[in-house]
């Protein structure tokens, strides 16, 4: 290789200029500067060895039990107390089981024929069971809702099922205007009036507010993290400091409400807080302040980084000849750019510690839901499908009631089956969802059979290694809660005295064929989930029939979501645009040019 950018000179602190920025009474008094605003915080909050936590929880055990959650053979968590016996997930369980002989090993819940609800049942076998991650997700979404309820002006992000990013960016601030109501206006000498600098913060007291990641210099000098009153720090400072006190009580409240412990980083972006996070596990948090952003960089590999792990990050390695972040800073933005496309301009950020993602909350509603089993044993006869299809129609039973919890009005316009034999590509059939009442197994494993027989298409004997079951389409109905309720209603009034022991599982009625035209009227909109606003029909366009209106309607989605896709194109700055189902070869062509072709699974 003969690159000039052999990258081994000395990065400099200049590299790091926005890293003591003046903050202006404007800064503090601007009502939205987003991911530019100075004194933007971010945590990532992340659970301690969730799936062990979250069974030693279910059955009451004390913290310091060493439990693992297996999976078939395999470990998926191990508790901190585990840990200590130095076994790790890539341990299979015999060998776990020698390191720690009084080692509890819970199997994960699972599915079994004929049963409504997972379980933890003695004859686990993977030919006959199927894994359930549902109690993962229920103790999940009330960790998230513990972080939303205490912040009702931060934004949260929730990044896996363990770890959620979140903004305090706004609590900080109105703590900060609370706090110190001095700076809340500005002075009337002020010489450049709102556009003044603030004046000099206030000593910051770290003691307790977690790890405080320190500067080189400082750390090498061995001095404490709660060395603050170093004259030397500023607004940001106070702003994470605020934050780390936050953050604290949020996590002491989850431990003390719902007994998970969780590890947070604290810092000036989503990037940053990711990746201090896990400086100190378990139970604890840290705080990565400005100024020690450049020596903490500096010495770390960047294939660690998220999205420069893969090919992206091979390719850098070989084309500079370098491992670590230090090692990159000297390569510059032109020959980044040059070499991997416009769009690589994240890449020479991120090496600077800047990451401008939004923490933005995703929409809790996921189109689609699907429970899929890969068979150990192929089904061969096509009667014994039947087990299969009625355990994967009580996972999509629980996970759909789960979420109506929240949102009663959610429904799927479809079901689909797909199956697979070996290597071939999977066939599937899909139908309307009857619209019923309660969803239950039942209902569900009705509509899947008739698919199943449709699939099978009579044959005496298959070869199915793999079947998948899903509800596609999920939304909120566009009818609204009271008109779909109403319309409950009424059909229950007809038919509770004519069918009170099948009323459950019966379907009443398609929506395609009976609904009263008057409840497909007030579907001439949707909220768009991405930018929160309702997008309507013009009211020319929202006349006809209810088939007409729904197609317009759906036309006019897709026109919207195309509108956000050429946004994230001409903003993305990782290259991971997300791709719509359906994307034209046109835009698959702009996708795979510079920086996406190294995210494109070929
Ligand atoms: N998980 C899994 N298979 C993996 C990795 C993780 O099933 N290969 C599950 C089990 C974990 C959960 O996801 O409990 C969260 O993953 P983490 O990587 O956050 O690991 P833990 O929470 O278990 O441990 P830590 O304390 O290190 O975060
Ligand atoms: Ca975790």
């Amino acid at each position: 290789m003969n690159s000039p950018w052999k990258g081994k000179a000395k990065a400099t602190n200049q590299d790091y200029d926005d890293l003591r920025p003046t903050i202006t009474y404007r800064h503090l008094l601007s009502n939205n500067l987003g991911v530019r605003d100075p004194l933007r915080v971010v945590a990532l909050c992340d659970s301690d060895a969730f799936y062990a936590a979250c069974e030693r929880i279910r059955l009451e055990l004390d913290p310091s039990v060493p439990i693992v959650v297996q999976q078939w053979e395999s470990l998926i968590a191990v508790s901190y107390p585990a840990r200590e016996f130095g076994i790790s997930r890539m341990d299979k369980i015999k060998d776990a089981k020698k390191k720690c002989p009084n080692l509890l090993a819970v199997h994960v819940a699972t599915y079994k024929e004929g049963e409504k609800e997972p379980g933890y049942w003695t004859d686990i076998d993977t030919r006959t069971h199927k894994v359930s991650l549902d109690l993962y997700r229920r103790e999940s979404n009330k960790i998230i809702s513990m972080f939303k309820e205490a912040l009702p002006t931060g934004e949260v992000e929730k990044a896996s099922i363990d770890e959620a990013f979140i903004d305090f960016t706004r609590p900080v601030r109105e703590q900060l205007l609370e706090r110190y109501p001095y700076i809340a206006q500005v002075p009337v000498d002020a010489p450049n009036g709102i556009d003044s600098p603030l004046p000099p913060p206030p000593p910051i007291k770290w003691d307790d507010l977690g790890t405080v990641i320190l500067p080189e210099e400082i750390d090498s000098a061995g001095e404490q993290s709660n060395i603050e009153v170093d004259g030397d720090a500023t607004w940001h400072d106070v702003a994470l400091s605020i934050a780390a006190e936050l953050m604290r009580k949020i996590r002491e409240d989850i431990h003390s409400k719902l007994g998970y412990t969780t590890s947070a980083g604290i810092a000036r972006n989503k990037f940053l807080a990711k990746l201090c996070a896990s400086y100190k596990k378990p139970n604890s948090q840290t705080i990565l302040r400005n100024r020690a952003i450049p020596d903490y960089l500096h010495p770390l590999p960047f294939q660690k980084i998220r999205f420069l792990g893969g090919k992206l990050g091979d390719a850098l390695a070989k084309e500079y000849d370098v491992s670590t972040v230090g090692d990159l800073l000297t390569v510059s933005l032109d020959e980044i750019q040059s070499k991997f496309g416009e769009n690589a301009l994240w890449v020479y950020e991120f090496l600077r510690g800047i990451d401008r993602t939004e923490v933005k909350e995703k929409s809790a509603l996921f189109k689609s839901m699907l429970a899929s089993k890969n068979l150990p044993k192929p089904i061969i006869q096509p009667s014994d499908g039947h087990q299969w299809i009625r355990i994967l129609a009580a996972e999509l039973a629980l996970r759909l009631n789960d979420a109506r919890v929240s949102m009663p009005t959610l429904w799927p316009k479809s079901i689909v089956l797909h199956a697979r034999k070996g290597y071939e590509t999977s066939r599937s059939k899909q139908a309307t969802f009857p619209f019923v009442r309660n969803v239950t197994v039942d209902v569900i494993a009705t509509a899947a059979d008739k698919l199943w027989k449709d699939l099978t298409d009579d044959a005496k004997t298959v070869n199915i290694t793999s079947v998948q079951l899903a509800f596609t389409g999920l939304e909120k109905t566009e009818m609204g809660q009271k008109s779909i309720e109403g319309f409950f209603t009424t059909r229950d009034v007809q038919q509770t005295s004519l069918k009170r022991s099948r009323e459950d599982d019966e379907p009443l009625v398609s929506p395609e064929k009976t609904l009263p035209t008057s409840s497909y009227v007030e579907a001439v909109s949707f909220k768009c989930t991405r930018c929160r606003k309702t997008i309507a029909l013009r009211e020319d366009q929202a006349t006809g029939g209810p088939n007409e209106v729904a197609q317009r309607l759906a036309t006019l989605r897709s026109e919207h979501g195309d509108f956000h896709f050429a946004q994230d194109l001409a903003h993305s700055t990782d290259g991971s645009v997300p791709v719509p189902r359906g994307s034209s070869s046109k835009r698959k062509k702009v996708e795979s040019e510079g920086i996406a072709k190294f995210f494109i699974k070929k």
